[in-house]
């Protein structure tokens, strides 16, 4: 899943693609270099990001869905059901909700959904990073919500840990060290780590943005080897050789029951 955030504000890559015509030529590019899906965002969710508006978001996500929908397939980062619905009615066919609430929007448009984990609203987040057991905490949080989805019908049902949402970095070493726990629950798994702060605690000291490239990548080979079956990236080229190189469609663990699930929408294949 190649990241195309039209934000001014992503922690990353704000204000770079946020006319349409540049976020569609990065789109492409991304597609060239190995991309399945690409995931459309118009509000940062960084820690400390402040809401955006429904009409800013919708003129911000809506032309690129538009000329994206059928070339490829499209996903939209949204908390809001408004602009999952105009989403996918623009042909948008799967809803990356960090706030996992919108499955009954799935459930009516036969939308695909992904259940994120995030205990608090990205202004507070920070302070929420609280947990005994942040492994089967976020297992439990994921599993509801992912059979509520299901029993309202959706076919489509990713779980997504929310690496840096309302999480040290130990959280978030400790959910990548056992994704085993998420993936044998059977619901296909999603991982976004790609430039996120904790990586510097791989390197030992804090890391700019533009010095993640190298964690970033081996933390997404890692999600894939230990069985996730989407990584959620921005640099799709060296992610997806090293995830070529590491196999992971081969040796991935078979998720329990539900790979069906996961193989309905493609994998990694
Ligand atoms: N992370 C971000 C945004 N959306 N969706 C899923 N499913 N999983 C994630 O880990 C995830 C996500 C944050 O990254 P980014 O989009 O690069 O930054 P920003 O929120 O500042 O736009």
């Amino acid at each position: 899943m190649g990241v195309l955030n039209v934000t001014p504000d992503s922690f990353s890559d704000g204000g770079r693609w946020l006319s349409p015509e540049s976020a569609v030529v990065h789109a492409e590019q991304m597609i060239r270099d190995g991309a399945d899906i690409i995931d459309v965002g118009g509000e940062s969710t960084r820690p400390g990001a402040a809401p955006v508006e429904d009409s800013e978001e919708l003129r911000r996500v809506m032309p690129v869905i538009e000329a994206l929908a059928g070339r490829v397939k499209v996903s939209v980062d949204t908390r809001k059901e408004v602009v999952a619905r105009a989403a996918v009615a623009a042909g948008a066919t799967l809803i990356n909700d960090v706030s996992a609430t919108l499955w009954p929007v799935a459930a009516e448009t036969g939308a695909g959904w992904v259940a994120m984990h995030m205990p608090a609203d990205p202004l507070v987040m920070a302070q929420h990073a609280t947990y005994d057991d942040v492994v089967s905490e976020v297992r439990d949080f994921l599993v509801a919500r992912a059979e509520k989805a299901a029993a309202a019908g959706v076919e489509e049902i990713w779980i997504d840990p929310g690496i840096g949402f309302a999480k040290t970095a130990e959280h978030n070493l400790a959910l990548l060290h056992r994704l085993d726990v998420l993936v044998g629950t059977g619901w296909p798994v999603l991982v976004g780590t790609s430039r996120k702060s904790f990586l510097g605690r791989i390197a030992g000291s804090p890391l700019e943005v533009s010095d993640r490239l190298e964690p970033s990548v081996a933390t997404a080979a890692w999600a894939a080897l230990e069985g996730a079956a989407m990584v959620r990236v921005h640099d799709v080229r060296p992610t997806r050789m090293a995830m070529e190189l590491a196999g992971p469609t081969t040796r991935r663990p078979v998720a329990k029951g539900r790979s069906d699930r996961c193989d309905a929408v493609g994998g990694l294949a």
